[in-house]
C-alpha cells in the first residue's frame, strides 16, 4: 500500500484496432482542414469558450508537472489597440531592415506585412507566457523544467481545440515581443512566447495556397 501512495489507477479506454484507425484518420482529417487565419470577424466570442480551450491546452504533458505556462486572454479593446499599436511599430522595423532578403522572400507566400489588424478585428486575443521560475516563500527562485517544450506543447492543444470547437487562430509571433510584458503587467518570471488571435474568419477570408509535406518527407520508420 505505501508503494503506491501518491498514485490513482490509470483511467484507460482500449479500443480495437479497427476503431483505433478510423478515429485517428478522423482526427487528422479535421487537424488537415485547420489554417492559419489573419482576417477576422468582429463577431464576439463569449470567454466561456475561451476557458474551455485553456483548460485543454492546460492538459498538456510539462516538466515535472509544473505547468509553466500563463494564458492571457485579452477581449478589452483599448488594450487589442495598444497592443496593435505596439507590434506594428516593431514589424514595421523588421519589414523595413530587420529581417534578412532570404527571410522576407520566404514570407512572400503568406503575404504578411507590418500591417497588423487582426491584432484588434479578433475578438480575443491569447498571449501565452512561459513561467521561466516560480517565486517560493523568501523569494527563492524555483525553477521550471522544459519550460519551450511544455508551453510549445500547451500551445499546440490550444490551437487545436480552438479549431475543434469551431474557432480560427493564428499564430503569431510580435518580435521582439517584451512589449506584451509591459503592456500586460506580467511578472518578472513570465516571458512572453506566443500570440494567438481567436475568432472567427472574416466574411470570403483569403488563405495562401499552401501544400503540407507528405508523410514520406516528414517520417522515417524504422520496423
Ligand atoms: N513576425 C512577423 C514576421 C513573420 C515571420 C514568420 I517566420 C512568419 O511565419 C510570419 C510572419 C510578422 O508577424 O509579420
Amino acid at each position: 500500500m505505501h508503494d503506491h501512495e501518491g498514485f490513482i489507477p490509470l483511467l484507460f479506454t482500449r479500443r480495437a484496432a479497427p476503431e483505433m484507425v478510423e478515429r485517428a484518420k478522423a482526427f487528422a482529417a479535421e487537424m488537415d482542414a485547420r489554417r492559419s487565419v489573419r482576417h477576422f470577424s468582429p463577431d464576439p466570442v463569449p470567454v466561456e469558450l475561451i476557458n474551455e480551450l485553456v483548460r485543454a491546452a492546460s492538459t498538456a504533458p510539462s516538466g515535472a508537472h509544473k505547468q509553466p505556462w500563463t494564458f492571457v486572454a485579452v477581449g478589452d479593446p483599448a488594450l487589442k489597440q495598444r497592443i496593435r499599436e505596439a507590434a506594428e511599430a516593431e514589424e514595421q522595423a523588421n519589414y523595413g531592415g530587420r529581417m534578412s532578403e532570404e527571410w522576407l522572400e520566404d514570407l512572400k507566400p503568406l503575404g504578411t506585412d507590418a500591417l497588423k489588424p487582426f491584432l484588434e478585428d479578433a475578438p480575443w486575443l491569447i498571449i501565452v507566457f512561459k513561467r521561466v521560475f516560480e517565486v517560493e516563500a523568501e523569494g527563492h527562485k524555483h525553477p521550471n523544467y522544459y519550460v519551450n517544450e511544455s508551453v510549445g506543447i500547451a500551445t499546440g492543444l490550444l490551437i487545436a481545440a480552438a479549431h475543434h470547437a469551431g474557432l480560427a487562430t493564428l499564430t503569431h509571433t510580435p518580435s521582439p515581443m517584451n512589449f506584451l510584458k509591459e503592456l500586460l503587467r506580467r511578472p518578472d518570471n513570465e516571458r512572453p512566447f506566443l500570440l494567438i488571435p481567436m475568432g472567427f474568419p472574416a466574411e470570403g477570408c483569403l488563405v495562401p495556397d499552401l501544400r503540407r509535406k507528405s508523410l514520406d518527407q516528414v517520417m522515417v520508420v524504422h520496423k
